[in-house]
Parts: structure tokens; sequence; C-alpha cells
């Protein structure tokens, strides 16, 4: 990684050295420790190599404070730490973020624009969006940050009343997708123009091109392209977000919605018979059953949204990995899919991505 060395010579530890020690804080609840951290290495950074404090802040938050998040997760999916110490590191991170933020001035006027940076309803995921609304406050715009899941109307009003220049929405989750192509379809519709990001648009942002979004990978992508100047849409009409969509037509989507309880309750009982030891299960550990077909129909339900049979292999082959990790055989997941294919077997396109994660899962040797 380049930024292990721009720090040599500098008489700064490594960023991966800081990342260590970052690490280490906030696994230990240690949040003195944390912030004395970051303020230090952004104040050593800026003077060291002479950038300006906001270069030096921006590259702190990304290249220390977002991996240290990033590793976060995936301690808790080894099932190295516990959800507790999950919720602390990061309560620890957004304080974090907002003490190396405010190392850096704000932006000096004039601003290059006005822009609203949000997470798309239901989204509770906020601390990517906050990234990036911190990283563009110190490149120069000026940022109104909403936060977690912003009601798409309020979204709207908000948009009108400060005369945003542009939207930039981020999403973390896949299964809120159908509800970020509405807010998408909204601003264009009111003449906002769109960026999304975060994991939920896909690896490539493949899902924000489908919904007519502009995309970028992070914030400085996002920077780019706004000061290219992205195309404002022409007022228009309210755009039936099924247009962008034709194959929904076919009504599976809609089905598989509409008849999700009742599909999560065939699959419990399915899944009971196959294992009867379920039936010994107590209250909480039925609750997490239920809650985890229900996550299962969900995610399967946005696949046939998109239309796109990888979004649902990547979390099934995701979810088998967690199980693993927890020592639950991953192939305790094949009942599930194997009562959804039966209970949905006239719907073509959900039986095939049905298939294509079975198959993912049935690899010999893998995640047995
Ligand atoms: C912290 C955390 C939480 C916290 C969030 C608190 C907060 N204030 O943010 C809480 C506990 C609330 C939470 C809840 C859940 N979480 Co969670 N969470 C995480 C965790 C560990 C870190 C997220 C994060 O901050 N990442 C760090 C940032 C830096 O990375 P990033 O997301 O890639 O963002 C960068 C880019 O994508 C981009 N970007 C992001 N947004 C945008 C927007 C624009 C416009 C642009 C240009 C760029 C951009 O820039 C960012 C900065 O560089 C992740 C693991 C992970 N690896 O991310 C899981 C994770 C996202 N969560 C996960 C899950 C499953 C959940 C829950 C469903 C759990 C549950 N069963 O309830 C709920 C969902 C809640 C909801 N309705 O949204 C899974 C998702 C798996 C999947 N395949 O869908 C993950 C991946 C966990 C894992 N290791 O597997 N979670």
């Amino acid at each position: 990684m380049t930024s292990t060395s721009v720090t040599e010579g500098t008489g700064m530890p490594s960023f991966s050295v800081l990342r260590d020690q970052l690490w280490q804080a906030v696994s230990n609840v240690d949040d003195t420790h944390a912030v004395a951290l970051v303020r230090h290495a952004a104040h050593a950074l800026a003077q060291a190599e002479g950038t300006s404090p906001q270069t030096a802040a921006e590259r702190v938050l990304l290249e220390l404070i977002a991996p240290t998040q990033e590793r976060v997760g995936v301690e808790w999916a080894a099932n190295t730490i516990t959800i507790a110490q999950e919720h602390a590191a990061t309560a620890i991170n957004e304080r974090c973020v907002s003490a190396v933020a405010d190392t850096a001035p704000a932006t000096p006027e004039p601003a290059k624009g006005r822009l609203t940076v949000a997470c798309v309803d239901g989204e509770w995921h906020a601390l990517p969006a906050r990234l990036v609304a911190e990283v563009l406050r110190l490149r120069g715009w000026h940022v109104d940050y909403l936060g977690a899941q912003v009601p798409t109307q309020h979204l709207i009003a908000h948009l009108h009343q400060r005369h945003s220049d542009a939207v930039l929405l981020s999403s973390s989750i896949p299964t809120h997708l159908p509800v970020a192509h509405t807010a998408i379809s909204s601003c264009q519709t009111a003449g906002i123009p769109v960026i999304a990001g975060g994991a939920a648009f896909g690896p490539d942002g493949a899902y924000a091109r489908l919904m007519q979004a502009g995309w970028a990978a992070n914030a400085g992508g996002a920077d780019a392209l706004l000061t290219k100047g992205i195309e404002s849409p022409t007022v228009q009409a309210a755009r039936l977000v099924n247009a962008d969509l034709p194959h929904l037509e076919d009504q599976e989507y809609t089905m598989v919605r509409q008849s999700r309880r009742q599909l999560v309750k065939q699959t419990l009982v399915d899944v009971e018979e196959g294992f009867p030891v379920m039936r010994q299960y107590t209250e909480y550990q039925r609750e997490r059953t239920v809650e985890d077909i229900d996550h299962i129909v969900n995610y399967l339900a946005t696949a046939l949204y998109v239309d796109d049979d990888a979004l649902f292999t990547r979390f099934i082959t995701w979810t088998a990995d967690i199980l693993v990790a927890r020592g639950v055989p991953a192939v305790s997941l094949l009942p599930a899919l194997g009562s959804l294919d039966r209970q949905l077997s006239d719907f073509p396109r959900a039986t095939c991505i049905l298939a294509t994660a079975r198959g993912a899962l049935s690899v010999p040797g893998q995640r047995a």
C-alpha cells in the first residue's frame, strides 16, 4: 500500500502501524487514546509532509479510520469480537471522525457548491456517509449531512429548502435498493442530480447505473464527478421507476414481496421438519431463525428487483461464512433454499436465482 511508504522518513509511524494502534485502542474501548491518536496523526502528517490540514485530515479519515472500521466488520464476521464490541468500536470511530474533521478549518467561502449527503430510508450505516460528507467538506464543498435513514419525502423537502446542487445517497445493505431507487427517481424528478454510493450499489456501482444515477466508489470519485459537472436531469413528470426495470413486468418481485410473511412461515415449518432438534430451540434461537429466513426472502426479492442472481449468491455465501465462523455448517442453509424453491416453483427467475445460490453452497469441500 502506497500510504505505508509515504510516512517513511517523516518520523511518523507508517499507516499500517497506526492502523494497528487504532485497532488496539478501539477494541480495548479506549476512546481517549483513539481520539488522541487520530488527532496527533492528522497534525503530524500535515507537518511532516507540508500538506494542508485538509489533505492530512482526509488521509487520516480514509487511510486510518475507514480501514479500522472495515476491520470491525471483518472481526465481527470472524466471530472474534462481539456485537457489543462492534457497537463500541463504531461509536469510538465516530468520535474519531469528528476529532479529525475539527483539525481542519471549515470550507473557505465561496464553497464549490452546496451538497446534501444522506442515507436512504431504512439505512442505519451512517458512518460511510459521514466519511463522504467530511471529505467533500474538506475539499471545499458546503455539505449538509443528514445521517442515517432519511425518509424520501423529507429529503426532497430539504433539497428544495437548501437549494442543493446535488444529492449524494449512501446505502450499505442491498435490501434497501428498491427504496433507494424511489429516492433516486424522486430527486431526479425534482431536477436534482444524484450520486449514489456504498456497498449496496454493487461492487462497481452496477445497480446505481441500472437506476439511472451517477455513481462513485468514494468521496474522491464523487468530487471529480461533481467538479466535472454531472448532468442535471430535466425536470419531468414523475418518472416511473418500473420503466428502468422492464423485467419487473413478470410480477415475480411484487409477488415475493407480498407473500413474504407466508414464505417465511412455510420455510420455518419445512426447516423444522428437516431438523427436529429445532423444536427444542429457545424462544431467542427461534426468533433468530425467523429473522435469518426473513433476510433470505428479502434478499431474494431484491435480487428479483435488480434481476441479478449474483446479488443473492453473494448474500448466501456471506451468510454461510458467518455461520461457519460460529460452528454451524453452511449446508444448513440448503433446507431453507429448498423449501423456497418448492414454494416458488412457478416463478422462473426466482427458481433460477435459488439454484445458482445452492450451486455455490454445494461446491465440494467448501463451507461444509
Ligand atoms: C458498523 C456497522 C453497523 C452499525 C452501523 C452504525 C453506523 N453508525 O454506521 C450497525 C450496528 C447499526 C449495523 C447494523 C446492521 N448491519 Co452492519 N455493519 C457495520 C460495519 C462493521 C461497518 C460499516 C462501515 O462503517 N464501514 C466502513 C466504511 C468506510 O466502508 P464502506 O461502507 O465501504 O464506505 C466507503 C465506500 O463504500 C464509500 N461510500 C459509502 N457510501 C457512499 C455514498 C456515496 C454517494 C459515495 C460517492 C461513496 C460512498 O465511501 C465510504 C468511505 O470510504 C460493516 C462491515 C463493513 N465491512 O463495512 C457491517 C455490515 C455492513 N453490516 C451488515 C449487516 C448484515 C447489518 C445488519 C442487517 C445486522 C442485523 N442483523 O441487524 C444491520 C442492518 C441495519 C440497517 N437497517 O441498515 C453486513 C452487511 C452484509 C450484506 N451482505 O448485506 C456487514 C457487511 C457486516 C459484515 N461484516 O458482514 N451495522
